[in-house]
């Protein structure tokens, strides 16, 4: 029997280990399709977003890499851009993680990019895909994250088959370009911006078209990607059975794809998804998820956002690390519904916040990130400073 002091350090030890990786994106000027606020401070160029997400790792502790957005934070010198980017990482104390590929900002990606009917468009589409690993080995980074905004709006627009098979070819020929040690991980997303069909809609059509690629392709799992009313946690279960599990990219929705902070619309769905990883044994650094933020702040302030965002995940985490799983285990197999449905919500309701102080101070961070980031003057030094130049949006 383990018992509440022992489940107790075991989570502080998970949680001083968990990592959970940032996008770029998340610190430029975002908004609707309505309108984009500009936010005071709001980074100029690439290397102002990384100084910008060195500031949550340095507060929380827990957040080492930053993703990119190909071509979006592409830095194009002729004198080793990405390496240049490199090495303001780690100067900054963090590293270049993820690199995502952008196929939904050209006119020549309308009817589709690794999808579209016409071979032309095809070739320019796995080019860049292509181009995306040679920045790989420029950053160091090991997977290539791929999200297509390809779909059709009509019935009857485009073959939905002749697209998939289409998708699988060109799936292949970035695959075989993959080094050994590099992964290719495929998001799903069921509409927008097309409203009829998606050519990656769910996760079983993004585990088919890995399991065809082979070892080296694992499914995304973006938060808010799913119809209303669909069980996660139960996707995160069936993906880490079949070991296909690459990556998650957490935001918060109440509508569509909200993109708002994690655990902020219902931290209780982030809990059940915890706790299917912590069931799974897929916390460890070790275990091939990579638990990634995907998210725009378009009200608030967007470093702060992110540090909330990331104090969201470590609390779901702390409450599924403390569930008393023999207990659990046992009302399970007993039949004993509500003791079993009574151990699960005795972890959730229990405050986590004083633990992970704790694991923070042991290990020289703040007990309170938010306060202290919000305390260190930092978006007053970044507001005076970023005068001229054009603030990143949504994008550049
Ligand atoms: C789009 O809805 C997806 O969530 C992607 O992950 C996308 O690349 C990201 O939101 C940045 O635009
Ligand atoms: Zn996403
Ligand atoms: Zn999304």
């Amino acid at each position: 029997m383990t018992t509440p002091e022992q489940r107790r350090q075991d989570a502080v030890d998970a949680l001083a280990q968990q990592t959970i990786e940032l996008p770029s994106w998340a610190f430029g000027n975002a908004g609707t399709r309505f309108k984009v606020f500009p936010t005071a401070g709001v980074p100029r160029d690439p290397f102002e977003k990384i100084s910008d997400a060195a500031q949550v790792h340095r507060h929380t502790g827990a957040a080492p890499r930053v993703s990119l957005h190909i071509p979006w934070d592409l830095v194009d010198d002729a004198d080793g851009g990405m390496e240049k980017l490199v090495a303001h990482a780690a100067d900054e104390g963090v590293a270049i993680g993820t690199i995502n590929s952008n196929v939904f900002q050209d006119d020549d990606y309308k009817l589709g990019s690794l999808t579209n009917a016409d071979p032309a468009v095809r070739r320019k589409a796995v080019q860049h895909h292509l181009r995306c690993l040679d920045v790989m080995r420029a950053t160091g980074s090991k997977d290539l994250k791929i999200w297509l905004p390809d779909g059709t709006n009509y019935p009857g627009q485009d073959d939905i088959r002749d697209r998939q098979d289409r998708l699988a070819e060109s799936l292949a020929e970035i695959y075989a370009g993959l080094d050994p040690d590099m992964r290719i991980v495929l998001e799903y997303k069921f509409f927008e911006p097309y409203f009829y069909t998606m050519d990656i809609p769910d996760w079983g059509t993004s585990l088919l078209h890995c399991l065809a690629l082979g070892e080296q392709a694992m499914v995304v799992l973006d938060t808010g990607h799913h119809a209303p009313g669909t069980n996660i946690e139960f996707i995160v279960a069936q993906l880490l059975r079949a070991g296909r599990l690459g990556a998650f990219d957490f935001n918060s929705r109440f509508y569509g794809d909200d993109d708002l902070m994690a655990g902020a619309a219902d931290p209780f769905q982030l809990f059940r998804i915890m706790n299917e990883i912590v069931r799974g044994d897929a916390l460890r650094p070790d275990s091939g998820v990579n638990f990634m933020l995907d998210q725009c702040h378009n009200v608030e302030e967007k470093v702060p956002g992110q540090i909330r965002s990331v104090m969201n995940v470590q609390e779901a985490t702390a409450k599924a690390l403390l569930v008393d799983r023999e207990a659990l285990g046992e009302a399970q197999r007993s039949g004993d519904v509500l003791a079993a449905n009574g151990l699960l919500m005795d972890a959730y309701s229990t405050d986590v916040r004083p633990l992970l102080a704790e694991v923070r101070e042991s290990r020289g961070l703040p007990a309170d990130p938010y306060r202290a980031f919000m305390a260190s003057g930092y978006l007053d030094r970044v507001r005076s400073e970023r005068v001229g130049g054009t603030q990143a949006g949504w994008g550049a």
